[in-house]
């Protein structure tokens, strides 16, 4: 026994030059669908990876990123003039899923989400509705703190642009804009897009809408403070140029970088023709513009204004990462930098900007009545399978496009069919052909054995990489992988052959595919939380070793000779539709 856990040890630790050779050869004789796209997943490295820490506590380091110090990670914080959406649910998910990888790693991660409640909207959808603003809010942010939970997301704090902590934080970052002569008092006239809360310039607009489509109006000469953005634009360029993973994607960046070199106008941040919104220091006339108030709630979280050494702030800023959609880039890349290099404190490290989901290939609008509901999707399809669909569906950063007939597919394959069934077929035959225990009788490992261990041990090290980038449904795609590759060695090995020839051949097989079916599940745990933790517990695995720091430990390893339960299925299947056009 000794010796076969020296000979486990070593092919674990060998280098996962070995793990490829199988994957790849494996692949070669599969017919999953998926093979070609892991296949060449494989072989491609994910930028801008620095360095590697496998083994030890802690992400792969990049260009923005150490992988060791505290992280703050954030959502935007979403208007509560409406009803949650599935743009919502996508944003919080992919925080979720980072921040989650990030805890397990061992890193120290601090992950915000919110509401964002001032502004003319907001103030406008309350009236609308004979409701007072602060009621209104009250209400619509409960169901955004309800998704969140429905949706199994582990944000440490919600902020809401209401509490009055984040107004006085708010006050403050105006008055140090103030002071250091970055605001001056003027009037305003042009465009304004109340749905968007955003200035257009005339050049901007095309058929008289908003870029985005949205209604303008024109906003009659009012008084106005103005943040000088104009002296900003030689200093972000000197930015975006010395930090080229500030932005992510690519693309995205070049975006923010062409529309900045087109020039920068000052920037109208108050408003005197409507209350909603954090009073202006010593002007009672003006409420300030909601973009302000709402960016600074990345730092009022954390306490700003307080900076104290040990502070919140003192800790986790500046953030390690936002997330937004790409629709309010602009705000994040633009504005956000310039008000904190006017007030002389750190920018965040990244912002990454994704796509937006379509419905059935159209646009998703109140009006074509073809909204996601985030919980009639989790009603219908349950938590675990709606975050595995919208993490892996598309390149976290394009555009996506969801269908009913999409999502059941993909998750009857992917969860169903290779991971749920590969572990019921595990759990049975341990439950039935070794007297309900994790066998004990262990032979000596053969080159396939070693070749899938080796596989599973590189799985930290591989996902880890794609994480550090957010390359989340790459990291999704890798666990495919394994889990396939997992699935074609129990096919070839057919345990359920050995049980008559070679019982102890058996057990090895089966302990194998567990000591695997552990790495997956710990792995898988920032994705699908709960249903990988029912796979452990099938597994014995307990709870305090459920963390990235022990996949490799050999005190960790899945432990024989423990009692094993009747297994139950982890994964629904649904009932593919009939298509409109098979008739
Ligand atoms: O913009 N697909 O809030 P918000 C994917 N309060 N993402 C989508 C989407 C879709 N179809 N529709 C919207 C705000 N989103 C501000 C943020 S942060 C300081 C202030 C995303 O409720 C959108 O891209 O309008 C954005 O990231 C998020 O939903 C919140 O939008």
């Amino acid at each position: 026994m000794r010796m076969n856990n020296m000979i486990l040890a070593a092919f674990i630790s060998s280098s996962s030059r070995s793990a490829r050779g199988f994957l790849t050869s494996q692949s070669k004789r599969g017919v999953s669908p998926f093979t070609n796209a892991a296949t060449r997943l494989l072989s491609s490295t994910v930028e801008p990876i620095t360095s590697t820490s496998p083994g030890t506590r802690g992400t792969p380091s990049t260009s923005f990123d150490d992988g060791t110090s505290p992280f703050e990670i954030t959502t935007p914080i979403y208007y509560v003039n409406d009803k949650p959406h599935i743009g919502h649910a996508y944003t919080s998910l992919a925080c979720d899923v980072i921040a989650r990888y990030m805890r397990l790693s061992g890193r120290d991660v601090y992950f915000l989400s919110g509401t964002d409640e001032h502004g003319q909207k907001v103030e406008t959808t309350a009236k609308a509705k004979g409701m007072e603003p602060q009621d209104f809010c009250d209400e619509v942010s409960q169901s955004f703190r309800d998704l969140l939970k429905l949706l199994n997301i582990s944000n440490d704090e919600f902020i809401r642009t209401t509490q009055s902590h984040h107004k006085e934080a708010v006050q403050h970052f105006w008055k140090q804009l103030v002071d250091k002569g970055a605001i001056y008092l003027g009037s305003y006239e042009g465009w304004y897009s109340v749905r968007d809360e955003c200035y257009y310039n005339e050049s901007e607009l095309v058929d008289g809408k908003a870029p985005t489509g949205a209604d303008v109006e024109w906003v009659k000469k009012e008084d106005s403070y103005f943040f000088k953005l104009s002296d900003y634009e030689d200093r972000l360029l000197e930015f975006y140029e010395a930090h080229p993973d500030f932005i992510a994607p690519e693309s995205r960046l070049n975006e923010v970088v062409s529309f900045v070199k087109g020039g920068l106008k000052d920037l109208s941040i108050s408003r005197t023709t409507f209350d909603w919104g954090v009073p202006v220091p010593d002007d009672k006339d003006h409420v300030m513009y909601v973009w302000i108030d709402a960016l600074t709630n990345y730092m009022s979280a954390l306490g700003y204004p307080s900076t104290d050494p040990g502070s919140n702030f003192d800790k986790y800023w500046p953030a390690s990462l936002h997330v937004v959609g790409k629709d309010i880039l602009r705000f994040h890349a633009v504005y956000w930098p310039a008000f904190l290099m006017a007030a002389d404190l750190p920018l965040p490290k990244r912002l990454f900007a994704h796509g937006w989901w379509t419905k059935d290939g159209e646009k998703i609008s109140k009006s074509l009545g073809n909204v996601i509901d985030p919980v009639e999707l989790i009603d219908t399809y349950g938590v675990d399978p709606t975050r595995f669909f919208l993490m892996s569906e598309v390149a976290f950063g394009n555009d996506g496009d969801f269908s009913d007939e999409k999502m059941i597919y993909k998750v009857n394959a992917n969860l169903s069919n290779e991971l749920g069934n590969l572990n019921q077929r595990i759990m049975s035959l341990v439950f039935k052909n070794c007297n309900k225990a994790v066998p004990t009788d262990i032979g000596e490992l053969t080159e396939d054995d070693a070749a899938l261990l080796a596989s599973a041990a590189s799985l930290r090290e591989e996902t880890g990489k794609m994480i550090a980038s957010q390359s989340i449904d790459k990291y999704v795609q890798h666990m495919i992988q394994m889990v396939w590759d997992a699935n074609k060695y129990i096919d070839v090995q057919a345990p359920w052959v050995l049980k008559k020839t070679d019982t102890k051949r058996m057990n090895t097989v089966l302990y194998v595919l567990m000591e695997v079916m552990r790495h997956v599940a710990i792995l898988y745990q920032p994705l699908m939380p709960s249903s990988s933790n029912k796979i452990l517990d099938q597994l014995g695995v307990p709870e305090n070793e459920r963390g990235f720091e022990h996949l490799e430990k050999e005190s960790c390893k899945i432990q024989k000779g423990k009692e094993v339960s009747k297994p139950q299925a982890v994964f629904p299947r649904f009932e593919v539709p009939e298509r409109a056009d098979s008739n």
